[in-house]
């Protein structure tokens, strides 16, 4: 088989890269090693930049996030129990979208569906060549294996996939943060307790409250990383998120069996640089931050855009400099999503550890923000996302 742009791995980043080379008339396979029904139920993130809707838009996949997305103006933060709003839209002039990357995978899966795009269950990906003008890919399946030549390779399979190995470690410098607790996250068919997103710093660890709909509900609570969720049945995840987020949130809130509840650790890491030959990595595959700034699949969407018009320069005018400054121009945006990331999960949780001098600095970090402007606006700005 042969195509332009091999694609390993069908999340955000992958799907995205798929459709923005396709409306350019750019041929692409696209290799996930899941299923569909996997991928598709997979939980993950909520909230979407105006960036990421205006790509989706633009490659005709936000029909339904903008019939069934929930606009949001502002955002709540909680610090010891007194809240105050950052009002998003009135300092930034931009809102941010609530609609789940299932739905958005949902949605970009059912395009690609109408070239039989991704192929699912490819197993045992591996790359080849990379570092020359004539790379390929390899896979097996339903039992038969397949090569696949190719001008270049995306490299769009997260935090754990195949892609990254392809580069010599020599030649690629990494840099991680790791923080001592992880999320445990749950999921409910109940409305919200709030109309925004709820941030809060409590004596007893993070809380967030977010949602995916007007009817169902997402939850997180800090945890140490030991922690076992056999430990938490719904009763305790409730009774926690009561306390941390507030009498207010907890007067709203509507408690339900949990339609889905795990535990996430929590980390910050960039492999530099994006490239190496004919391989381009984007998205989870290259670099990963904490939950907390709700930038992973949104730094997604950017390195797709990056990627794309890189690619897309090339083919139309036989240009590299776009392929040239790929890395370094999503790097650009990365780091300072990774720093806000960084910067907002220092702010909300209790580190274990720290001092009563940690926590009032904290608090003075949020009482600054609660009534500075400018303060405000910075979170604000970096939150509805960094133009690309
Ligand atoms: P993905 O989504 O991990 O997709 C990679 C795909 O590659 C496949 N794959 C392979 N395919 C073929 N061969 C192999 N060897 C392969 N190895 C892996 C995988 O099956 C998968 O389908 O990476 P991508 O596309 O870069 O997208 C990144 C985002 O998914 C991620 O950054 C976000 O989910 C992070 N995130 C959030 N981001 C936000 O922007 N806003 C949020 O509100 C937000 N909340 C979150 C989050 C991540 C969380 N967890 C679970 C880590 C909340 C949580 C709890
Ligand atoms: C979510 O709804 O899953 C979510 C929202 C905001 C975050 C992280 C996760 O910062």
């Amino acid at each position: 088989m042969r195509t332009q742009v091999a694609i390993i791995g069908g999340g955000p980043a992958g799907l995205l890269l798929a459709q923005l080379l396709h409306i350019a008339g750019i041929d692409s396979v696209v290799l996930e090693q899941r299923s569909r029904a996997y991928v598709e139920a997979r939980i993950r993130a909520g909230v979407l930049e105006q960036g990421t809707v205006d790509l989706l838009d633009k490659v005709g996949a936000a029909t339904r996030l903008h019939a069934e997305g929930l606009l949001h103006d502002g955002v709540m933060l909680v610090a010891d129990g007194q809240s105050f709003r950052i009002d998003l839209h009135g300092l930034t002039g931009k809102p941010v979208t609530v609609y789940g990357q299932t739905e958005l995978t949902r949605d970009l899966n059912a395009i690609l569906a109408e070239r039989e795009q991704p192929v699912f269950e490819a197993q045992d990906v591996a790359l080849h060549d990379v570092a020359t003008d004539k790379p390929f890919v390899t896979y097996r399946k339903d039992g038969r294996d397949v090569r696949l030549d190719c001008d270049f390779i995306a490299g769009c399979d997260g935090a754990h996939g195949v892609s990254h190995t392809a580069i010599p470690k020599d030649l690629l410098k990494t840099y991680e943060r790791l923080y001592p607790f992880g999320w445990l996250g749950l999921m409910a068919d109940v409305p919200p307790c709030s109309p925004e997103l709820i941030y809060s710093n409590h004596p007893r660890g993070f809380a967030l409250a977010s949602m995916r709909s007007t009817q169902r509900s997402r939850y997180y609570v800090q945890v140490p990383l030991d922690e076992k969720i056999a430990d938490w049945p719904d009763e305790r995840v409730w009774d926690e998120l009561a306390l941390r987020l507030g009498p207010e949130a907890a007067a709203g809130m509507t408690r339900g069996p949990s339609l889905e509840k795990s535990i996430a650790p929590l980390r910050s890491y960039v492999a530099e640089p994006m490239r190496h030959g004919r391989l381009f990595l984007a998205g989870d595959a290259a670099h990963i931050v904490p939950p907390t700034g709700a930038k992973g699949l949104n730094l997604a969407a950017s390195d797709a855009h990056y990627l794309s018009g890189a690619l897309i320069d090339f083919y139309r005018t036989g240009t590299q400099k776009g392929l040239d400054g790929y890395s370094a121009q999503a790097l650009a945006r990365v780091w300072k999503a990774v720093r806000f990331s960084w910067w907002f999960t220092q702010l909300m949780h209790r580190f274990p550890g720290d001092d009563d001098f940690a926590h009032k600095v904290q608090m003075a970090e949020l009482d600054y923000l609660s009534r500075s402007p400018a303060a405000a606006t910075a979170m604000a700005e970096n939150y509805v996302g960094l133009p690309f």
